[in-house]
């Protein structure tokens, strides 16, 4: 059974190739099927762009499709970037620069203080209609200094006390055990399992 996942993000999709590498599935992305649209996210909460974007590729496709819509919730910071993760400070700003911003902004607040979570929806749309979301989080606080090389985005200024390190210094197996996107991709696993089964 072929899936698309409508991702343009090279680094979420080397992940989701990680996580259901287990599962009965062609999954292509949206560079392996030649479909190069930049779809809308005008919806106001992770889970509605999620919707969004599966939706939108399985209308056109025909295919069961799965989209990713995720981001940092910094407390500090009233829970920005949020939903504009991708678009903080303009669309073609380096995460160097973003991720120098936010521990600017939070220079000197206090470790009670610089509580954030990674948020992941992903949506999963079957061409009957049919459209479903499971949602995955990591807590974690915002590190004090930029640390680590693997992952991807805002990975390096996040820090998980448990093991005392960013999500960017985990190997890639550990961060996918504990992520957002893990514990979401994991949920979707299921209803695809129950899916292919019938
Ligand atoms: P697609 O819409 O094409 O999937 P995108 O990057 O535009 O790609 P989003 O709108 O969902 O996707 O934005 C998510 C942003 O949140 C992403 O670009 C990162 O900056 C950040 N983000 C999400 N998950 C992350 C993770 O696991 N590690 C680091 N940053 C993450």
């Amino acid at each position: 059974m072929k899936v698309i996942f409508a991702t343009h993000n090279e680094g979420k999709m080397k992940e989701i190739r990680e996580i259901l590498k287990d599962l009965d599935i062609e999954l292509c992305s949206l560079k392996d099927i030649g479909l190069n649209i930049d779809i809308e996210e005008n919806g106001t909460s992770f889970e509605e762009n999620a919707i969004i974007k599966a939706r939108t590729v399985c209308d056109m496709t025909g295919e069961i499709t799965l989209a990713d819509d995720s981001g940092l919730e910094v407390d500090y910071l009233d829970k920005a970037p949020g939903i504009y993760s991708a678009r903080f400070l303009g669309e073609d700003t380096s995460y160097e620069i973003k991720n120098q911003y936010i521990l600017d902004r939070l220079k000197n607040v206090p470790e009670k203080d610089r509580s954030a979570r990674f948020v992941c929806v992903i949506a999963c749309a079957f061409p009957d209609g049919e459209t479903v979301t499971r949602t995955g989080v990591i807590e974690g606080l915002i590190a004090e200094k930029i640390s680590g090389t693997n992952g991807f985005g805002y990975d390096p200024i996040f820090y998980v006390p448990e093991y005392n390190c960013t999500t960017a210094d985990m190997p890639s197996d550990l961060k996918n055990q504990i992520s957002h996107r893990g514990k979401a991709l994991r949920a979707v696993k299921e209803v695809l399992t129950n899916y292919l089964a019938v």
